[in-house]
């Protein structure tokens, strides 16, 4: 099949599920055109069947604002056409679906061709920026007017029928991981400038957003340090940040802390992690903690959103009620503590991540791309 993915380029979830996507169908012999603004971030292999399309944005001294949605239906148009797609599969709907109608109307009148348009609802998508007043009308509509809509987990899919008046059944096609990236053994040079004296390592990776609830991993890190000497570190970055380092100072464990910014070789941090901290306010899903899960890091989280049908309560991790920081910390010294259940518990979480393996998850996509596309069977 000739497949358009439509995402954000930067470390978000979204880009970075729709990023692997899109490799391991290229993999399966499918063309992939990626539409975006960037290269996408994991977008780091040579591979003859992915294509990148740049959508770039002419700016104007009348634009305040440059019309990004009108670049980017352009350029879907533009690639529709002259690489004759066989269908657009658009991730987070916020601008993408509406993007995706406008192109299908125009495709339609050029050619004569319905384009089929897949949707993948991610969270805040929905769950907060989604449902501002500003936009609800423009994306109820667009998810409305795609031929497929999937969500990643089944709370996703309530959310969207709870806040949304949409019109067409929604499939749960959830994250996925490739657990051969993540299955791998640790760089033991790394873990000894991280951790000299063989303390335990904790770890944090978000863009650091408010919903991510940051602070609260800073406070469990600093109950843990009260018990035993550990390290944090903290990957990614966002507005945050400051507020966040600040608060460690506060508590005096900024020096057990490490700031390490955005990295793309997440893997070779989780896997030389112990615990994962996503105390997140709200996750669709929890893409970052099946990555660590994957590396076999056990997960402390809150219980909000989809996670709790990533984690198995008390077997692959621990969850608590948002803001619950004290028990979030009792389970992190209790578990440091216990050696031999720690070692159990990454083991569970590994096989856990295995049932979100790849090579499970990414026949989903194909089999619905092969209900709307030209062919029967596509090739
Ligand atoms: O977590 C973020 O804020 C980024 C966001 C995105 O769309 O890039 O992530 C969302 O999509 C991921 C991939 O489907 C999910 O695993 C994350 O849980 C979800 N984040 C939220 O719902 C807050």
């Amino acid at each position: 099949m000739h497949i358009g993915i439509v995402c954000y380029p930067t470390f978000g979830g979204s880009g970075v599920l729709a990023t692997e996507l899109g490799k391991a169908l290229a993999d399966k012999g499918h063309f992939v055109h990626f539409i975006t603004y960037q290269q996408p971030v994991r977008l780091n292999v040579f591979n003859t069947n992915i294509y990148y399309h740049e959508v770039r944005v002419p700016t104007y001294p009348l634009f305040d604002y440059p019309p990004y949605e009108i670049a980017l239906a352009s350029t879907m148009v533009d690639v529709i056409i002259n690489y004759d797609l066989d269908l657009l599969h658009v991730h987070y709907a916020i601008p993408h679906a509406s993007a995706a109608y406008m192109a299908k109307q125009i495709v339609k009148q050029k050619t004569g061709r319905n384009v089929p348009i897949i949707c993948t609802l991610h969270g805040t998508d929905i769950t907060l920026v989604g449902r501002d007043k500003t936009y609800e009308p423009v994306v109820t509509f667009s998810i409305n007017e795609c031929d497929a809509i999937t969500a990643v987990s089944e709370n996703l899919r309530e959310e969207t029928f709870k806040n949304f008046p949409i019109v067409k059944p929604i499939e749960v096609v959830t994250n996925f991981v490739d657990v051969s990236r993540f299955n791998k053994k640790p760089i033991d040079p790394f873990k000894k400038v991280i951790a000299p004296n063989g303390e335990k390592i904790l770890v944090h990776a978000s863009n650091f957003r408010k919903v991510k609830r940051v602070n609260d991993v800073i406070k469990i890190f600093s109950e843990v340090r009260r018990y035993m000497p550990a390290k944090l570190l903290m990957v990614g970055d966002g507005p945050e940040r400051s507020a966040t380092e600040e608060l460690a100072r506060e508590l005096g464990v900024m020096d057990d802390i490490r700031f390490v910014g955005k990295q793309e070789q997440i893997e070779e941090i989780l896997l030389v992690s112990d615990l994962f901290l996503l105390p997140s306010e709200y996750e669709s899903f929890g893409l970052a903690a099946l990555e660590a899960m994957a590396a076999k890091c056990v997960v402390i989280s809150t219980n909000a959103g989809g996670l709790p049908e990533v984690i198995i309560q008390g077997k692959t991790g621990f969850m608590a009620n948002v803001g619950d920081v004290s028990a979030m910390s009792e389970f992190a010294v209790s578990i440091l503590n216990n050696e031999e259940r720690l070692e159990l518990m990454k083991e569970e979480a590994y096989k856990h991540a295995l049932k979100f393996d790849i090579s499970n998850i990414v026949p989903h996509y194909e089999n619905i791309y092969r209900r709307y596309c030209r062919m029967d069977p596509c090739v």
